[in-house]
C-alpha cells in the first residue's frame, strides 16, 4: 500500500527531487492510503481526497516549514502530513495518542498553526507575515482556505485588512463547491460565475495588456497565459470582487494538474502584495462513493473500502463517530433534534430553523424538506446565524439555530448583544456538547454551560435521555425568552419509546432516587453513570440521591438547599470544565443562600473534565480517565461521604 514513492519520501525536499512524471502516481499511492486508513480509523475523507495534488504541488513549490503554510479548518491536511514525514504514523491517525486530524503545533514544524474552526487562516496567515516583515526576515507565508470557509465572515475581515496593507501573502482558494453541502449564497454563485466564464476566450486579450503592466512578473505571466490556454483557464480579472479588496486574483487553475499548479503558485509567489490563487478541484476525488456523496462522506467513521458502506461498531456507549446509526440502534441525539424540531413547526408556526452550512449534520434537514419557506442556511457564519436569528425574533418568530457547541462559541457576543440584552425568544440547539472523540480539542464542546450560564434572562438545559431533548426543545421554543438545549454527539439511550412533547417547570430539577448518604446532582449525560455509581454505592452500604439537574440556568435552589441542610455532602457531576460550568452554578447558589461550604459545613465536590484541553481520544476512555464514569463517580461520593463523617484524615473506610 505504502509502495516505493510515498516512502521515499521523509520530507518536502524528498519531493521535491522525485520527477515530475512520477508525480501521479505518488498522488494515486497517497490516495489508497488515505482511504485505506481513514476506512479504519474514520476521519474526513473526502475534503482530503479533493487536495491530494494541490498539497503535492505547494510542497514542492514552497520551502516548509521556512515558508509557512497555513490550513484552513485543518480537516485537509492528510497528504500534507504524509508529505513532513509523519508517513510511520498515519496508521494512529485520530487514534488517542496518534496523529491529530488537525494540524498541531506539538506535532511537526510543519504544522505552522492550530486550526479546526474554519475561517481563520487568512487573519493568522497575514499575522505572521506582518510579523516577518517587523522582523526583516524572508519568508512566504500562504493560507489554504476552501470555499465554503470563505464564507465566514472573518475570512472578509482578513482580506480586507490584507488588501490595505499591501504585505506579501498568497491565499489559495480551494473552490470544489461545497462545504458539507453544497456551499450557499452570493460568494458562491460569484465564484460559479469565473468557474464558467463563458467570455473566458474575449477576456484573455484583455488580460494580456493588464497582465503586461504587473511590473517584474507581466512578461513571465503572460507567457504563462499562453501555455495555458488548453484546458485550463487562466484568467486574472481586474475589477473584480478580490481584485477591488486589493488582491491579485490569479485563475481558476484546475486543481488536479500539478504541474499547472506549480506553475500558477510560482507565479504568485513572484506577484508583490497578497494574491489570491483560485483552483479547482473535486472533493472526494478518487473514491466513487466519496464523489458521488461528498457530504455523507466529509466526515465518517469507518467503512468498507469496497462499498462504501458504514461499518461502525455496534451501540457503543456513544455509538457511532457520525451521526449514521445501524437499523437495531436508538436514534441519535442528532435524529431526535430533527424529529423534535419537525413536531415543534408542525405544532407552532412561528417557529423557523436556521443552520450554518450544517443541514444534515445538525438534523436541520428534515424541517428543511417538510418546511422549505421556514428554514434558512446562511453559510459557515455563526455569529451572523445568531443575529438574523435575532432579526426573526423581533417580527415575531419563534428561531431555533442549530449549530454545535463548539461553533457556537464564535457568536458570544451576537448572543450577549444581539439576543440576551433584548429577551428575544431565539432557542440554541447545541449538538456536540461534551467530550466529541476523534477530533479532538477544538471540536469537543466543553465550554458551552459557561458562556451561556452568564448570559442576561438565559435558560440553559441539559437533558438526561433523547425524550427529555424533546420535552426541553418545546420548553425552550415556548419559553418567550432565550434559551439554549445542550446534548451530546452519538446515540440516545433507546430506552423508552418516543414521549409526547410536554413543557418542562423551568428552574426544577428530577429527583431519580433518595438516599440519606450523599448527594449526586447531576447534567445532562451524567445523569445515567451517576444512577450506576448510586448503584455500586449501594453495595458499599451508602444510600445515595441522585438527582437529574436538567437546568444549568437557572438551577433549582430550592432543591439544592434542602439536599445541603438534610444531607449535607452532594457531588455535582458534568460532562464541561469546572470553570463557569454546572458545579460553580451550584457553588454559587449554595454560598448566595449563605450556607457555609467545607469543614463543618456542606462538603461539596465538583466533578467535571480538567481545564487543561483535552486531547483527541475515545470518548468513554476519557470520561473514565477523568472520573466521570460511574466508578470515578462512585469513589468521589465515598470521598466526600468519608469527609463528611470526618473519616478524611484516618485510614479510607470504603473502597469502590
Ligand atoms: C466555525 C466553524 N463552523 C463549522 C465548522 C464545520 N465544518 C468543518 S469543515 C466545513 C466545511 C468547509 O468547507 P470548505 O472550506 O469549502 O472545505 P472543504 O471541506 O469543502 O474542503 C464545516 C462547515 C467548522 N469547522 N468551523
Amino acid at each position: 500500500m505504502t509502495g516505493g514513492l510515498l516512502a521515499s519520501i521523509r520530507s518536502p525536499e524528498d519531493l521535491k527531487a522525485l520527477p515530475s512524471d512520477r508525480l501521479p502516481a505518488l498522488a494515486a499511492e497517497i490516495r489508497s492510503l488515505i482511504i485505506e486508513t481513514v476506512s479504519r480509523t474514520g476521519g474526513h475523507l473526502a475534503p482530503n481526497l479533493g487536495v491530494v495534488e494541490l498539497s503535492i504541488a505547494l510542497h514542492r513549490v514552497f520551502q516548509s516549514p521556512r515558508d509557512r503554510i497555513i490550513w484552513d479548518v485543518g480537516h485537509q491536511t492528510y497528504t500534507h502530513k504524509l508529505l513532513t514525514g509523519r508517513l510511520d504514523r498515519f496508521h494512529t491517525l485520530r487514534q488517542e495518542g496518534g496523529l491529530s486530524g488537525f494540524p498541531r503545533r506539538d506535532e511537526s514544524p510543519h504544522d505552522v498553526f492550530e486550526t479546526g474552526h474554519s475561517s481563520t487562516s487568512i487573519s493568522a496567515a497575514l499575522g505572521i507575515a506582518e510579523a516577518r516583515d517587523i522582523k526583516g526576515e524572508d519568508f512566504e507565508v500562504v493560507a489554504v482556505i476552501g470555499d465554503g470557509a470563505l464564507t465566514g465572515g472573518q475570512a472578509f475581515e482578513a482580506l480586507n485588512n490584507a488588501g490595505d496593507r499591501k504585505t506579501d501573502l498568497i491565499v489559495v482558494l480551494n473552490d470544489n463547491e461545497l462545504s458539507y453541502g453544497p456551499t450557499v449564497g452570493g460568494l458562491a454563485s460569484y465564484l460559479a460565475r469565473l468557474r464558467t466564464h463563458p467570455a473566458y476566450s474575449r477576456v484573455r486579450h484583455g488580460l494580456e495588456t493588464f497582465v503586461q503592466r504587473i511590473p517584474l512578473v507581466g512578461p513571465p505571466l503572460h507567457q504563462l497565459g499562453r501555455r495555458l490556454k488548453g484546458g485550463v483557464k487562466y484568467l486574472v480579472l481586474p475589477g473584480m470582487l478580490f481584485e477591488e479588496l486589493g488582491l491579485t486574483y490569479l485563475g481558476p487553475v484546475d486543481g488536479h494538474n500539478i504541474p499547472l499548479l506549480e506553475e500558477v503558485l510560482r507565479q504568485g509567489r513572484r506577484i508583490k502584495g497578497p494574491v489570491l490563487v483560485h483552483v479547482l478541484t473535486k472533493k472526494g476525488k478518487g473514491f466513487p462513493p466519496a464523489e458521488a456523496d461528498p457530504d455523507r462522506f466529509h466526515g465518517t467513521g469507518p467503512f468498507d473500502v469496497a462499498t462504501g458502506e458504514s461499518r461502525e461498531p455496534g451501540a457503543g456507549f456513544r455509538g457511532p463517530s457520525t451521526s449514521v446509526n445501524g437499523p437495531s440502534q436508538p436514534a441519535t441525539y442528532t435524529q431526535v433534534f430533527g424529529e423534535s424540531l419537525l413536531r415543534l413547526g408542525e405544532r407552532d408556526e412561528r417557529v423557523v430553523a436556521i443552520t450554518a452550512a450544517m443541514a444534515s449534520s445538525t438534523g436541520v434537514a428534515a424541517f428543511a424538506r417538510r418546511f422549505p419557506d421556514r428554514w434558512f442556511d446562511v453559510g459557515i457564519c455563526e455569529q451572523h446565524a445568531v443575529t438574523f436569528a435575532a432579526g426573526l425574533a423581533v417580527e415575531g418568530f419563534r428561531p431555533v439555530v442549530a449549530i454545535y457547541s463548539t461553533f457556537l462559541q464564535r457568536a458570544y457576543d451576537q448572543i450577549l448583544h444581539d439576543v440576551c440584552l433584548q429577551g428575544l425568544p431565539v432557542t440554541f440547539a447545541l449538538d456536540r456538547s461534551g467530550l466529541v472523540g476523534a477530533d479532538g480539542p477544538t471540536h469537543h464542546g466543553v465550554y458551552d454551560l459557561a458562556y451561556l450560564r452568564m448570559m442576561p434572562g438565559m435558560t440553559v438545559m441539559a437533558p438526561r435521555d433523547e425524550n427529555e431533548l424533546g420535552h426541553m426543545l418545546l420548553t425552550a421554543v415556548s419559553l418567550g425568552r432565550p434559551a439554549a438545549v445542550r446534548y451530546p454527539r452519538g446515540l440516545g439511550s433507546g430506552r423508552t419509546p418516543p414521549e409526547e412533547l410536554r413543557e418542562l417547570p423551568v428552574g426544577k430539577a428530577e429527583v431519580l432516587r433518595e438516599g440519606g448518604d450523599v448527594a449526586i446532582v447531576a447534567i445532562g449525560s451524567m445523569v445515567e453513570p451517576s444512577l450506576a455509581a448510586a448503584r455500586k454505592l449501594e453495595r458499599l452500604g451508602i444510600r445515595a440521591t441522585v438527582v437529574n439537574a436538567r437546568f444549568a440556568a437557572p438551577v433549582d435552589d430550592e432543591l439544592l438547599g434542602m439536599l445541603a441542610d438534610d444531607i449535607g455532602a452532594i457531588v455535582t457531576v458534568e460532562e464541561h470544565v469546572a470553570s463557569g460550568g454546572f458545579g460553580a452554578a451550584v457553588a454559587e447558589a449554595l454560598t448566595d443562600s449563605r450556607r457555609r461550604l467545607g469543614p463543618g459545613g456542606v462538603r461539596l465536590r465538583r466533578l467535571a473534565l480538567p481545564p487543561d484541553p483535552v486531547q483527541h481520544g475515545k470518548v468513554e476512555c476519557l470520561l473514565a480517565r477523568f472520573g466521570l464514569d460511574a466508578e470515578g463517580i462512585a469513589r468521589a461520593a465515598v470521598e466526600v461521604v468519608e469527609a463528611r463523617e470526618g473519616a478524611a484524615e484516618g485510614p479510607v473506610v470504603r473502597r469502590v
